[in-house]
């Protein structure tokens, strides 16, 4: 075995055991960095053009193991997808044990690995790792991995699988799963045998988690309409069918829309959640599918972790017939059906709303007048880690990302509690079976389908009813492709830009200008790009200054 200069004590002290530098060194070798490449730990892990990222998926892959022996042995998961990107674009998202994000504090050292130059340089980086984490290298390494439907999937798992084996990890090659699937099965695994066991460890044993709880909390009460859901061309579909094989159509009838995953080009391609969401539109040519005034409607994103709902209302011919209930009225809905039941169970729970600065601002009054609301930056990491401040977390991007947490405390009370009327029985079993419906470790759009679906059911609501529980202030988000993302800066949960320096002060000014307006920058964490989103109290408005901050946000790149 060779030992690359540089390799000192600091390692030796951890273990009798060794990095295996010579194996990882023809990996290094096998999967080149492109040369120049910059790659940078985003929102959710690395995401950027497929064709680039086989370095990337190699080397995370050895971080991986490293994480997992730096907790004690437990499974770690990795997730090769770019979700709600075009299909070109891949990724790889790290899951931490619990079934959560990775650790942000190992975002730099990730961040750091995909872009050293050489052996030498990778191996310094993951000795400063192995010496802040303490990690002992006679750990054992558990790895699952999975994959979405991309075409260049199949090429990063084998640069995954490289970096897992050239480690010694003991891995599970998941296959074909949604992302949150991924999630449920990490969190699974870890806790079988244990007073908290999540579930069955296995594709299957999810489906008839979610299927057994959601068939439950419908029993008895009819079935409204059928549902439509645009399954933008990914692993959703997959998905989707599969638990159909659980939930029968008389529970719940499902029509699957834009289900082709083998077509080239296909994914996310005028469909799915994103574009649905920032188009405030229906996927394209869905008309031709047959879709009438009232349907129900809801499209997946490309790798099934987030959702948003739709429907028609008035004459379809109308532009503005469309209306959007995206992650924010999937909070609202979640968070006061929720609470209603505690009431209704007599039980106290501390139940609060975790949002962004992208969540509309009648949302947030809406919320505000019911329960805590906490703001935080975008990304599932950070909704997560605040939600679970609460005895449950609702916690929703407005872009469908999200789920509810029910804390440690919140699932005792649940489970003790001693009901002394027929009706707090029925609201705690049926608060009991929602913890099972809900995926607890990620947003995943099945799980939240199932949940819209049994409060609608519960409420007998349609779409229309849903949707009147407040009005959303027009908004609009933009994309600016800029020099350097890199430039803008924010604080205050990215709702205001630190730099460029002064392009803050010129957006408050454009903003004055409009009434009861907001808008805010931030660079994208997925794409590159910076996002401009705008929101007035007049929808005349709307386009002038989403335009005008935009032209601001590019004015300050070009200079
Ligand atoms: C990911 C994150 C989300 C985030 C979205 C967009 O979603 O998980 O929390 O809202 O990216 O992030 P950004 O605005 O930084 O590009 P997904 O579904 O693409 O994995």
């Amino acid at each position: 075995m060779t030992t690359p200069a540089g390799i000192d004590a600091a390692i030796r002290a951890t273990s009798s055991d060794e990095i295996p530098f010579a194996l990882i060194e023809q990996g290094f070798e096998a999967f080149p960095k492109p040369a120049g490449k910059k790659f940078e730990y985003g929102t959710t892990g690395i995401r950027t053009k497929g064709d680039t990222l086989e370095s990337t998926c190699y080397r995370l892959a050895i971080i991986g193991a490293l994480r997992s022996k730096s907790l004690n042995g437990k499974l770690i998961g990795l997730m090769v997808t770019a979700s709600h990107n075009p299909e070109p674009d891949n990724g790889i998202k790290p899951i931490d044990s619990r079934g959560e994000m990775l650790d942000v504090t190992w975002e730099p050292y990730c961040t750091a690995a995909c872009n050293a130059v050489d052996a030498q340089e990778f191996f310094g980086i993951l000795k400063k790792l192995i010496h802040a984490y303490k990690i002992d290298l006679k750990t054992p390494a558990k790895v699952i991995y999975g994959h979405d439907t991309r075409p260049s999937s199949p090429m990063l798992i084998k640069a995954v699988a490289s970096g897992l084996a050239a480690m010694g990890a003991q891995t599970i090659d998941a296959g074909l799963k949604t992302t949150p699937q991924l999630h449920y099965l990490v969190h699974a695994h870890n806790t079988a045998g244990t007073e908290e066991a999540y579930g069955e460890p296995t594709e299957e044993g999810y489906y008839k988690k979610l299927a057994d709880a959601f068939l439950k909390l419908v029993e008895g009460k009819p079935a409204t309409s059928k549902l439509t859901v645009d399954c933008a061309n990914g692993v959703g579909a997959h998905a989707l069918l599969n638990i159909q094989k659980y939930i029968p159509s008389s529970a719940l009838e499902i029509r699957a829309l834009r289900t082709a995953i083998g077509t080239k080009g296909a994914l996310n391609d005028g469909c799915g959640a994103d574009y649905v969401k920032i188009g405030q539109k229906l996927p394209k040519d869905i008309e031709k599918d047959g879709v009438q005034q009232g349907d129900r409607m809801c499209s997946f994103d490309g790798d099934a972790d987030r959702i948003v709902f739709y429907y028609l209302r008035g004459n379809p011919a109308q532009k503005d017939s469309f209306r959007l209930l995206d992650g924010d009225k999937i909070a609202a809905l979640a968070t006061d059906y929720i609470s209603e039941l505690a009431k209704k169970a007599g039980i106290e729970l501390n139940v609060g709303c975790v949002q962004t600065a992208y969540a509309n601002g009648s949302s947030t009054k809406y919320l505000e007048q019911r329960v805590p609301v906490t703001c935080t930056p975008t990304g599932v990491k950070h909704l997560h880690r605040a939600a679970e401040h609460y005895d449950v977390g609702v916690y929703f991007e407005a872009n469908g990302h999200g789920t509810v947490l029910f804390s440690p405390d919140a699932l005792k009370l649940l489970s003790e509690a001693k009901p002394t009327t027929p009706a707090a029985e029925d609201a705690l079993i049926q608060l009991r079976n929602l913890v099972d419906v809900i995926n607890q470790t990620v947003g995943d759009a099945i799980s939240d389908m199932l949940l819209v679906e049994v409060i609608l059911r519960s409420r007998q609501w349609d779409c229309e009813e849903w949707d009147a529980l407040y009005e959303e202030l027009p908004n609009k988000m933009l994309k600016v492709i800029v020099k350097d993302r890199a430039a803008f800066t924010t604080e205050d949960a990215e709702r205001r830009l630190v730099t460029p320096t002064g392009l803050q002060a010129k957006i408050d000014e454009v903003v004055a200008k409009y009434k009861d307006a907001r808008s805010f920058v931030r660079p994208s964490g997925t794409e590159d790009c910076v996002r401009v989103y705008a929101e007035t109290g007049l929808a005349a408005e709307l386009d002038s200054l989403a335009n005008n901050v935009a032209k601001l946000v590019q004015e300050a790149s070009d200079a």
